[in-house]
């Protein structure tokens, strides 16, 4: 009875980094603040379509701007560029290209250096094709009913 637990568990455990590698949180414990190197810590990282770019902030201290490639080096958005201010913004990385957001508070982009560029790659074939997907699915719904059985 026991192992079937922990089978239940050793899949769950599988399958759970799996589901939370789709929200990427910028900037990690840091948040979206000044005086990062969002750079930096965008370098050792993979952004991929399907995943999730998540800004979280105290309200009204940052907000985030998408901009173009010349508005990240100026430190400038168009004028037609909505801002995002809920303080846990969530954006859907949707296709493969390069991405720059900045914030619009004060200077913290060009004194603060609050900004992010970062490039979109293609589904990365290193993550499980769906028919490994579904037969851990699967197993997971079977052990379920085992352990409803016993
Ligand atoms: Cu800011």
């Amino acid at each position: 009875m026991a192992s079937t637990q922990f089978f239940f568990f050793a899949i769950l455990a599988i399958l759970a980094p799996s589901i939370l590698a789709k929200e990427i949180k910028v900037g990690d414990d840091k948040g979206w603040t000044i005086n990062f190197d969002y750079q930096a810590w965008a370098k050792g990282k993979e952004f991929v379509v399907g995943e999730k770019l998540v800004f979280i902030y105290p309200q009204g201290d940052h907000n985030v701007i998408k901009v173009d490639g010349s508005g990240f080096q100026q430190y400038v958005a168009s004028a037609n560029t909505e801002t995002l201010t809920t303080e846990n913004d969530v954006i859907n990385l949707t296709s493969t290209r390069n991405k720059w957001y900045i914030c619009g508070v004060s200077k913290h982009c060009e004194s603060g250096n609050q900004k992010l560029a970062i490039t979109v790659a293609a589904e990365s074939s290193s993550s499980p094709p769906l028919a490994v997907m579904g037969s851990v699915t699967l197993l997971a719904i079977l052990s379920i009913i085992m352990m409803m059985m016993i």
